[in-house]
């Protein structure tokens, strides 16, 4: 049975469930959720996730929202993988950075992302600069703490790549082009460098090209 994948792919947290799926080699069907056109408010579409957001994972009858969620049960369809490990410790060890991403890491990002890229794309007009200085200050607090942790180690966790870096890279692909201030961060910028020439994250970065309006 296919899995279907509802997804806005220019957005990061599309992103993180293609690249995951990629990455397992999972067969997989995108059907897209245009959030410039309002199809997240759909009715058929918010039946299957009441928060009007993507993405949403069907599988047959099962449905399952939240990005990191998602990528928990493509990984447990490939526990060989490595991704989303059976013991317990290493399993917490990535879930507290899945957690970390929706509490801290995807929120600081997220103010860049809305200023410098939704806001032109959805007409809302110029990046406000006080919410850009507070995003700011909320980056640097976020970005020690991620640098700190990369230090020593190839990826988030260790040296094997992990959810955890699905969970928190996918941001950085927006990083030059939302002025994200990354340029302190070292170890930031050599592991996301690393990430980035994986060759799943090329396909998935050209699969995630902006959607055209016919193609909703
Ligand atoms: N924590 C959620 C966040 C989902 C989310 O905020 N998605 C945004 C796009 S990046 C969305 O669909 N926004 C539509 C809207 O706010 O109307 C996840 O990781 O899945």
């Amino acid at each position: 049975m296919t899995i279907e994948l509802y997804v806005f792919p220019p957005s990061p947290r599309a992103f993180k469930v293609m690249v995951v799926a990629n990455h397992l080699g999972l067969d997989t069907t995108l059907r897209i959720v245009d959030l410039r056109k309002g199809q997240q408010k759909a009715p058929e579409y918010a039946a299957l996730n009441p928060n009007m957001r993507m993405p949403t994972l069907k599988e047959g009858d099962y449905v399952l929202w939240e990005s990191n969620a998602i990528c928990q049960y493509l990984a447990q369809k490939r526990p060989d993988s490595g991704l989303w490990p059976e013991d317990a410790r290493g399993r917490l060890d990535i879930a507290r950075w899945q957690f970390w991403d929706n509490a801290h890491w995807d929120p600081a990002c997220a103010v860049f992302a809305f200023e410098y890229l939704a806001k032109p794309l959805l007409g809302l007009g110029e990046p406000d600069m006080a919410a850009v200085a507070k995003g700011t200050e909320a980056f640097h607090r976020v970005a020690k703490v991620l640098d700190g942790q990369l230090k020593g180690k190839k990826f988030v966790t260790g040296d094997t790549l992990t959810l955890a870096d699905f969970a928190l890279g996918p941001a950085m692909n927006l990083a030059e082009m939302a002025h994200f201030p990354v340029e302190p961060y070292g170890e930031i910028k050599r592991w996301y460098r690393t990430l980035s020439a994986l060759p799943v994250w090329q396909k998935t970065l050209a699969q995630c090209a902006m959607p055209t309006a016919s193609a909703a």
